[in-house]
């Protein structure tokens, strides 16, 4: 009787021992990552799931990004750029974008604007000098495909969001400083000039007599230019050029010429450049951090919101008073929407688009 049950168990054993190795095999064939049937099935597998190829993922962000610019085209070319005399700005870069130009060429046109105003003493012409009497501008730009150029303490021109442009375009960097930018320039055909204009100097002389870095917040009240804009193809693009913060020490460089932190340009998303304390922008990359926001997809004011906080939590972190700070970004996503905010009130910015035409006051974290 033993034996019979012996015999049985035996038998049974066999079989699922048959059955089971063949399943077993069947798996490796399926599983095993050199099998041709695996690799078969598994890319079937993902294309029928959710078209995840390579060539399908390009091909799918690109007609999302083309389907954004078509989106946009049915709104408006628009122009944003900081503070009131971003207006002027705005006036001078619409002529090109009005005639269907390309978005760099209008905010190259709006930034010299400015740049070229003696009467605006935060930025090239005219600009306020460093605290041993020297003129140093810094700019960058920046194009819808990733293309950049920036100068950084460079002086003697004028101009330098059109060197910022000749470095994107004609040199195989992307980044030129002081004496090198100058010399870059004039073989470019800049003119050499004396950019330290009568009233700056009174005012360098009357700081003298303190010699006290303390900027104070606003007191200005058109700091830095930061233009960004789309064209009507759609194409987003964004300058940012400044003398940077009066009397500061020679050779300090701020937010303004660096990719990510005065300024930043993602063509499928949109374009954020900062004003006010650079050394704070830089801290948080603040320009690329208000895009990524935007990428996840937060509105730009939301983006701008996000960034401001983070500024204001880190100089709480390190006990610094933020009422001795002043930053404000603008933001511009590619359907045309806008944000603004700034740490304390007084950042103002402007718009431009076809119906408006007009500087907002920003929304500030402190009142
Ligand atoms: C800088 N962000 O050099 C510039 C100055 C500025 O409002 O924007 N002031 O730090």
């Amino acid at each position: 009787m033993q034996q019979h049950r012996r015999n049985f168990l035996k038998k049974i054993g066999i079989f699922s021992a048959f059955f089971g190795s063949k399943s077993l095999w069947a798996n490796l064939q399926n599983n095993h990552p050199n099998s041709p049937h695996t690799a078969l099935s598994q890319y079937d597998k993902i294309n029928e799931d959710s078209n995840l190829d390579l060539n399908d993922i390009i091909a799918n962000s690109s007609t999302t990004a083309e389907n954004k610019r078509k989106k946009l085209q049915n709104n408006s070319e628009i122009l944003v750029t900081t503070w009131n005399f971003g207006q002027k700005a705005n006036e001078a870069a619409w002529p090109t974008l009005s005639k269907q130009g390309y978005i760099l060429d209008a905010i190259e046109k709006g930034i010299n604007f400015t740049e070229l105003d003696p009467t605006e003493r935060s930025v090239g012409l005219g600009g306020r000098p460093d605290r041993d009497g020297h003129v140093t501008l810094d700019a960058c730009i920046m194009d819808e495909m990733g293309n950049i150029g920036s100068v950084v303490c460079m002086e003697h021109i004028a101009t330098p969001i059109s060197v910022a442009r000749k470095v994107m375009e004609n040199t195989p960097h992307v980044m030129l400083a002081a004496e090198g930018a100058t010399e870059f320039a004039i073989k470019q055909g800049f003119k050499k000039q004396d950019l330290l204009l009568p009233d700056s100097y009174k005012e360098w002389q009357e700081w003298l007599k303190k010699s006290e870095y303390k900027p104070t917040v606003n007191i200005e009240n058109h700091d830095t230019i930061g233009m960004i804009g789309i064209d009507k193809k759609g194409r987003v693009g964004g300058g940012c050029s400044t003398s940077g913060m009066a009397f500061k020490m020679r050779g300090r460089i701020g937010d303004s010429p660096i990719i990510g932190a005065g300024l930043f340009v993602d063509g499928e998303v949109g374009a954020c450049t900062a004003t006010g304390h650079g050394e704070e922008v830089i801290r948080v990359v603040g320009a690329h951090r208000v895009v990524m926001e935007m990428r996840t997809g937060l509105s730009p004011q939301a983006a701008c919101e996000v960034a401001i906080k983070d500024i204001a939590k880190k100089l709480e972190k390190r006990g610094k008073k933020w009422n001795e700070v002043q930053i404000g970004f603008i933001a511009l996503n590619v359907h045309g929407e806008i944000g603004a905010y700034s740490l304390q009130p007084g950042f103002t910015y402007a718009v431009k688009n076809r119906s408006q035409d007009e500087v907002i006051q920003a929304k500030s974290l402190y009142k």
